[in-house]
């Protein structure tokens, strides 16, 4: 009885990671959590940002990068750049909040980790330069 139990949850387990692993060569649908935002971004791209509840806030946190065509295949850019940009409001001077990124197993899928200072309006300026060509996108954002 317990010995099928075990076997049962091994199998789970396998599926579960054969899934997994599908998500991350199928394209279109690498699991890259939820949407925030997504904008054109030149050479018939389009650039998304994500994680895991589509919500950004203010502090440190990790996001998801995509750059796809237009079947939502994703697309390697080469170098690629995520700065979180508040303009001057007031005293308050211009913020830059630069994300580092790091490439994923799928290419043209970028993790970044960003610290954002203060909730409010921000501006995700995205660039790239690779194999694709270079663009750029600007995807207006909240931050909680
Ligand atoms: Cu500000």
């Amino acid at each position: 009885m317990k010995k099928t139990i075990f076997v049962s949850m091994l199998l789970a387990v396998a599926a579960f990671a054969a899934a997994c692993g599908g998500a991350d060569t199928g394209g279109g649908s690498a699991s890259v959590g939820k949407e925030i935002k997504s904008g054109t971004a030149g050479n018939n791209l389009t650039a998304t940002l994500s994680n895991a509840d589509g919500v950004l806030r203010k502090g440190k946190q990790t996001v998801t990068l995509k750059f796809a065509d237009q079947s939502g295949k994703p697309v390697d850019v080469g170098a690629a750049s995520l700065n979180f940009h508040m303009p001057a409001m007031g005293t308050m001077a211009t913020m830059n909040n630069a994300a580092t990124l790091t490439t994923t197993a799928t290419p043209g899928i970028y993790s970044g980790s960003v610290d954002l200072e203060m909730s409010g309006e921000w501006q995700a300026q995205v660039s790239y330069q690779g194999p694709a060509g270079s663009g750029k996108a600007n995807l207006p954002v909240t931050v909680q």
